[in-house]
């Protein structure tokens, strides 16, 4: 049987609440906040320290969700589709923080693909979340690069 974890704190002396955002402001049931979610359980479970971590976004509801999840984490959150510039320089800058990167299938896929390719290319060392629904979700729906 399936008992979730109930540990109250982890090796870092932090609770589950501890890497917490601010209340999400997107839509009721969207799927970007169940991946806003998941990221606070896993940095629960790793026990990360906040100061250690960089979020960074570009611009959509997608770029909004670093929000949402580890408050007191460092953020910024760039132009659209120009996340990964702005990631490849902090990271150069400082190599112990480790850096999550939230984009949009528009931000990454459409207007920031000419970036995107250079973070694959250079093996930017960061985990960079594309949150996929096809759409501009922010502007009210127009396809994106992705959209069938
Ligand atoms: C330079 C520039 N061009 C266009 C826009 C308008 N704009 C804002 S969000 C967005 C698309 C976001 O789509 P996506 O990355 O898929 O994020 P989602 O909202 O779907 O999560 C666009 C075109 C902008 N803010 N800046
Ligand atoms: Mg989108």
């Amino acid at each position: 049987m399936y008992r979730p974890r109930t540990i109250a704190s982890n090796a870092a002396g932090l609770s589950k609440a501890d890497y917490g955002g601010s209340p999400s402001t997107l839509c009721r049931g969207c799927g970007h906040n169940s991946i806003a979610s998941q990221i606070i359980q896993v940095a629960f479970e790793l026990s990360l320290r906040p100061s250690d971590v960089l979020k960074l976004s570009g611009i959509g509801c997608s770029s909004k969700s670093p929000a949402y999840f580890l408050g007191m984490s460092h953020g910024f959150n760039a132009l659209h589709g120009r996340m990964p510039a702005v990631a490849t320089g902090a990271l150069a800058a400082n190599r112990r923080m480790r850096a999550i990167g939230v984009s949009g299938d528009g931000d990454t896929g459409s207007i920031g693909l000419g970036q995107f390719k250079h973070l694959l290319r250079r093996n930017t060392r960061m985990v960079y979340v594309i949150e996929n629904n096809g759409v501009y979700g922010l502007t009210k729906g127009q396809f994106s690069a992705t959209a069938d």
